[in-house]
């Protein structure tokens, strides 16, 4: 049955598994040791993902829907009628429906995002509430270059949405690139950010560290993952979930720790993990507004109104391309 169903995996699964065993590998064998975030949204990451967002420590969430909702007639108006908005990241789907509540028919939506499957259900239950909407879900990693099918007409305004400080977790110059492509794809329109800003350490720290583990349960899903798809042998018991602030650079630093000297079968490698040695997971960088606007114009993209809540927790730019 197992060589059953191998053979008939589709290449496009095989493909993306290839390159997790390769990235994994090659994250294994570098000091430090460190793997791209993106491999954490498996079917069963996205929806840790989702459980996170509905923590009462995980402010970011909630606080981005609370702007895109007070502010939602604004950015429409902003929006213009019979523009396509393409969301970036675009997950659960659900902080668009804000956006489309106040829209009058937008003449497109495109939701990019890694976890295939999960994707193609949240875009099924979109269509059965916006029944008028065209969707059209893009399974794809953007940070590898982004092709979009054609603009709907000529002339179609193309308006990016990019929330939930996903763009925290590129590099400053990944960051930079990033924006320039944005803003090439988009030049026209404009892209809608969303980003996380700097504030008391205490609070980010509590944000990534919540009292129910849920946080520690999605940064060692990947260790899952990987024993499920590329059949390692990590023991998911012998690591634990570190997140901290890194004042310096200005992000959050999640890890996975070995708590014991170990080894790990990897594709027919073994790696060894000496006690405390960590895999870094993930970065989170935080912002403030004048920071991101100075990223955003050396993208060639130009400022537009700023949202933001009564505490300065969370920014929400307009940024036209
Ligand atoms: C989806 C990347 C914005 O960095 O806050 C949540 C992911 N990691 N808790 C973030 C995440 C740990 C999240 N982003």
């Amino acid at each position: 049955l197992r060589k059953e169903a191998d053979a008939i995996e589709d290449p496009a699964a095989a493909a993306a598994r290839g390159e997790f065993a390769r990235d994994l590998q090659a994250a294994l064998a570098k000091r430090p040791r460190q793997l791209s975030p993106k491999y954490f949204y498996d079917a069963a990451g996205s929806a840790l993902f989702d459980r996170i967002c509905e923590l009462p420590e995980y402010y970011l969430t909630r606080c981005e829907l609370g702007l895109l909702s007070a502010h939602a007639p604004e950015i429409a108006e902003h929006m213009g009628a019979e523009a396509e908005i393409i969301e970036f990241g675009a997950g659960s789907l659900a902080k668009i429906r804000l956006l489309l509540d106040a829209l009058q028919g937008p003449g497109r939506y495109l939701p990019i995002d890694i976890s295939g499957e999960h994707l193609a259900a949240a875009a099924r239950r979109l269509q059965q509430d916006y029944p008028q909407l065209q969707i059209q879900p893009v399974v794809a990693d953007y940070t590898k270059g982004l092709r979009l099918p054609p603009r709907l007409h000529r002339g179609t305004r193309r308006i990016g949405f990019f929330p939930g400080s996903t763009i925290g977790n590129l590099r400053p110059d990944e960051a930079l690139r990033f924006l320039k492509q944005a803003a090439a794809l988009l030049r026209g329109g404009a892209l809608l950010l969303g980003a996380d800003l700097i504030k008391a350490p205490a609070v980010l720290h509590a944000a990534y560290n919540d009292a129910q583990g849920v946080t520690a349960a999605f940064n060692l899903n990947l260790l899952v993952r990987a024993n499920r798809e590329l059949g390692t042998d990590f023991d998911p018991s012998g690591f634990a979930h570190s997140a901290f602030y890194n004042a310096g650079q200005q992000r959050i630093e999640m890890h996975l720790m070995s708590l014991r000297k170990q080894e790990v079968g990897v594709c027919g490698r073994r790696y060894e993990f000496v006690e405390g040695e960590t895999l870094h997971t993930e970065n989170s960088y935080k912002f403030t507004i004048d920071s991101l606007h100075e990223l955003a114009t050396h993208a060639g993209l130009r400022r537009g109104p700023v949202w933001t809540d009564k505490h300065r927790r969370f920014g929400l730019l307009w940024l036209d391309a």
